[in-house]
């Protein structure tokens, strides 16, 4: 599934990605601003406890963006055409997808993770669903240069990128991924995205305060993945879980508080914590159809459609390479 050479411990993870890790969490720990990439939450705990907030009342995303693909999927399929290759990046569970391929019927799809243990289990599922699928999964970072084997063929290519995934990324970052994207799908190609709309804070503030403190356990997750993986000491009950809306920026921010005047090692290393200090661990951004086409135009692509639910809640973009 792309990668083999698995560290000993650590089924879900390489060699190579437990070094990206290791780097990531020591310079993010020594940033004034203690920070970690939100790409780090998902090993296989963090994987399911994100499969729980999908399901979650207040998490409105995941049934709104699903509702919304259901009700549209005619259109969706005729934008996306049927039988090209059909690329998923962040596809966790694929679930979505599964409309997506029944209506559009690609040649081959091609789901790709971070998370080998989700992919596995999303691929796995899929086959049984769709038993003449041709499915070419790839563990891996989309935030670096992948090696696409199979999606340079002459078939249309369409990336699929729903779950608002992309809020994840700065509008830089976003705008950088959608040019290497452009670049990947040639002149012919096509993008779906996903995107979580602005709206009322009070909304946002619960889909990530949920009352029963799920999205509290994937945010300290990462510390207990940082002690399993990296020979960390987190107490992870002396620190918790904060998110806003940071309106002026547009963007729910997660931290982790810490609860008290504290020092925890991670390997060799050791890192100072005041009471009250955060590590900042995700940032979520909201856009408005305009803010997000503009971002589109900015790296080549097209806003050519766009499908969003009655409440306007959640959007999915339909881009072509321009
Ligand atoms: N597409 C699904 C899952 C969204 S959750 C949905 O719409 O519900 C985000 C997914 O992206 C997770 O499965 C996570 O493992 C994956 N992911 C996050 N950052 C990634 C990265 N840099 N490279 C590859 N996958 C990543
Ligand atoms: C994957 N991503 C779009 C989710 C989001 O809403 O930003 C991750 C998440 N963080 C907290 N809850 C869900």
């Amino acid at each position: 599934m792309g990668r083999d050479h698995r560290s000993r411990g650590n089924p879900g993870i390489d060699a190579a990605g437990l070094a990206a890790f290791r780097q990531d969490v020591i310079a993010g720990l020594s940033l004034p601003q203690k920070a970690l990439p939100p790409k780090h939450f998902y090993d296989a705990a963090g994987s399911r406890l994100f499969e729980r907030i999908c399901r979650l009342p207040e998490y409105y995303l995941t049934r709104t963006e699903l509702a919304l693909t259901r009700s549209h999927i005619a259109a969706i399929a005729r934008f996306a055409g049927s039988g090209g290759v059909l690329l998923e990046y962040g596809s966790g569970e694929s679930l979505k997808t599964r409309l997506l391929i029944r209506a559009m019927r690609p040649s081959v799809y091609m789901p790709v993770d971070i998370s080998e243990d989700a992919l596995r289990l999303a691929v796995a599922k899929l086959g049984r669903a769709f038993p003449r699928l041709r499915i070419a999964p790839l563990a891996g970072d989309f935030s670096r240069p992948l090696d696409l084997p199979g999606f340079r063929g002459p078939d249309r290519r369409v990336v699929y990128f729903p779950g608002s995934t992309i809020g994840n990324l700065s509008p830089q970052e976003a705008q950088a991924f959608l040019r290497m994207t452009r670049g990947q799908v040639g002149p012919r190609g096509a993008m779906l995205v996903g995107v979580d709309l602005k709206k009322d804070a009070r909304l946002l503030h619960a889909a990530y305060n949920d009352a029963r403190g799920v999205t509290a356990a994937f945010n300290l997750n990462l510390l207990r993945r940082i002690n399993r993986e990296l020979r960390g000491d987190f107490n992870p009950k002396r620190f918790s879980h904060y998110a806003f809306y940071n309106a002026p920026l547009g963007r729910i921010e997660m931290h982790l508080v810490s609860r008290a005047a504290q020092s925890v090692n991670v390997g060799d290393h050791r890192f100072a914590f005041e009471r009250g200090e955060t590590i900042h661990t995700e940032n979520s951004y909201k856009y408005s159809v305009e803010e997000f086409r503009a971002v589109a135009a900015e790296s080549g692509f097209r806003g050519a459609k766009v499908w969003t639910d009655r409440r306007g809640l959640f959007s999915l973009h339909g881009l072509l390479a321009d």
